[in-house]
């Protein structure tokens, strides 16, 4: 396909410039939301070239740092070039980069980890600050300059419509085909002018399927013909099997219980090898047609969809492997009737997820007895990622799953602990605690019946003793008997990752 085919406005044809070009017209300083979601659909050539840039001045003696703001985490050619020539000042909303993670944990970049269906509205409310350049990836553009979105729209949207100055990429390699994917929502107004979102099944288009954009404020329009980042999976291991096992075993329970319809609610599914695994596991059990209103679609999604055990899928991004992504690009026309993508407001909106009784399912480093998930920190001061979509979802779902090994670091580090070292996500928001051992329902339950059920079902046994024997003490030491706790000691527990050398991601030395 030619670059007439791909960038059919003529204004737009006339802005074509290089990387380079574009990324001279990034001021120093600027506040700049890039597309991206999870190695979907973030520019591919800007970010290099601005890097590049950033190298030389710096060479000349000249700080130049930006203020970066996307959907959610990149890819290396992004998150990881600029980081690299100590180009960002300032990071939101998540990031999963080792490379801004080293930064960040070493106190030169300021992270503002943020729940991702806040951003968009945080970013007119003016909570953020003034937005200066967006850099956004589109799959190609309309005659009349509208734009055909790419792999992901995060924060395209807001960050189209905000921004002073727009550098749009336009990459070859994203499949024509993704053109009436999506569904861009327009409605969202201010408080007090708020209406109700009118999505009331996972399948339902409410917006158009094109970006808006002002013309006027394109200043460059950048070819590229690259791949988005799509990491392969690892077939799921024994530990992600369990889980896995342990959830659908419970699913089943519900649904005979009638707590649940035989074809489920709407499934949410964090990424990453547990979450394969469970969505593997789906896709083997006796339930059908199913749908799913989550943020990422990946591999499992797509083979469940393939089966027909999924009906359909609404997310903000697709995060595929390679092989994934060759099943998607041959069998678009399939995926399109069965996939929608949307901004992160929506896919990720509290209204909406409380609305349709979604199946909320993410991963966590920790939990403690009384069910307080951290899903964010190491150690209580080293970030590992970011609450990405998480709190969205946990806080408003139907039913809310978190899950973890029940140990990390080949056993060195239980991940049931007595008090996490950092909240994400308090008592209140979580309802199933699962791990390779067993699965605790704390629905209903006090903190002290949370407690035994945490330590019987879900602790590791090499850790057992050692919690039980503090919560025995905590019982008879705690001024207080509704949450028993031995306040210096609770802490304490994670100073053994000192002596292990786990203290940061990345392990020891990461923050240097
Ligand atoms: O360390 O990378 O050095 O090997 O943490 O842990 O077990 O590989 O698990 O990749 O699924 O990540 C919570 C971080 C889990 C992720 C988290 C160490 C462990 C390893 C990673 P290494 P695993 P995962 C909506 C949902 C927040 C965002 C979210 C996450 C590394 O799922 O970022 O939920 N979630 N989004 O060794 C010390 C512990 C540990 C520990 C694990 N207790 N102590 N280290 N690790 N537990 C969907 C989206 O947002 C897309």
């Amino acid at each position: 396909m030619s670059t007439a085919d791909r960038i059919r406005n003529p204004l737009l044809q006339s802005r074509i410039m290089s990387a380079d070009a574009a990324a001279a017209l990034i001021p120093a300083g600027a506040n700049v939301g890039m597309s991206g979601f999870t190695g979907a659909g973030y520019p591919k050539a800007v970010p290099h070239a601005l890097a590049k840039r950033i190298e030389r001045l710096s060479a000349q003696g000249e700080q130049f740092r930006i203020g970066l703001w996307t959907g959610a985490s990149t890819a290396p050619e992004l998150d990881g070039v600029l980081a690299g020539v100590d180009g960002i000042a300032m990071r939101l909303p998540y990031q999963s980069d080792p490379t801004v993670r080293k930064q960040i944990n070493a106190g030169r970049m300021q992270y503002t980890d943020i729940h991702l269906s806040h951003v968009a509205q945080l970013a007119w409310f003016g909570f953020l600050g003034h937005l200066d350049v967006a850099v956004v990836e589109v799959a190609g553009i309309l005659p009349d300059g509208r734009l055909i979105p790419s792999s992901s729209v995060g924060n395209n949207k807001t960050w189209l419509d905000q921004a002073d100055k727009i550098i749009l990429e336009v990459n070859t390699m994203q499949n024509p085909g993704l053109e009436g994917m999506h569904d861009i929502y327009y409605g969202t107004r201010l408080p007090p002018d708020r209406q109700p979102i009118p999505l009331v099944r996972p399948g339902d288009r409410i917006g158009e399927p094109y970006l808006r954009c002002d013309l006027n404020k394109v200043v460059a329009v950048v070819e590229t013909n690259q791949h988005d980042r799509n990491s392969a999976f690892s077939a799921p291991d024994e530990i992600s099997q369990r889980i896995a096992g342990h959830i659908i075993e419970f699913l089943q329970h519900e649904v005979k219980r009638g707590r649940l319809p035989a074809n489920l609610l709407p499934l949410q599914s964090g990424v990453g090898n547990i979450a394969n695994a469970v969505l593997a596991g789906l896709n083997e059990s006796p339930f059908e047609n199913m749908t799913a209103y989550t943020e990422v679609l990946q591999d499992g999604m797509l083979d469940m969809l393939r089966s027909g055990k999924l009906t359909m899928a609404s997310a903000t991004a697709l995060s595929l492997s390679p092989k994934a992504l060759a099943d998607f690009n041959a069998n678009i026309d399939f995926y399109r009737e069965r996939i929608v993508l949307r901004p992160q407001e929506i896919s990720n909106h509290p209204e909406v997820v409380r609305r349709l009784g979604i199946i909320a399912m993410n991963a966590m480093i920790e939990a403690d007895l009384y069910g307080n998930v951290n899903s964010t920190h190491i150690m209580g001061s080293g970030i590992m990622n970011g609450i990405g979509g998480s709190g969205d979802f946990a806080r408003n779902a139907y039913l809310s799953f978190f899950v973890t090994p029940s140990v990390a670091k080949n056993g060195a580090i239980s991940c049931i602990v007595p008090m996490v070292s950092h909240v994400d996500h308090t008592e209140h928001d979580v309802e199933v605690i699962v791990t390779e051992q067993g699965l605790a329902d704390l629905r209903g339950l006090s903190p002290t019946q949370r407690a035994r059920l945490v330590i019987e079902k879900c602790a590791h046994p090499d850790y057992r003793p050692a919690l039980q024997d503090y919560f025995e003490r905590a019982q008879r030491a705690a001024p207080g008997q509704h949450t028993p706790h031995i306040l210096n000691e609770a802490l304490s527990w994670h100073a053994r990752c000192v002596e292990t050398g786990h203290m940061l991601p990345g392990g020891p030395g990461a923050a240097a």
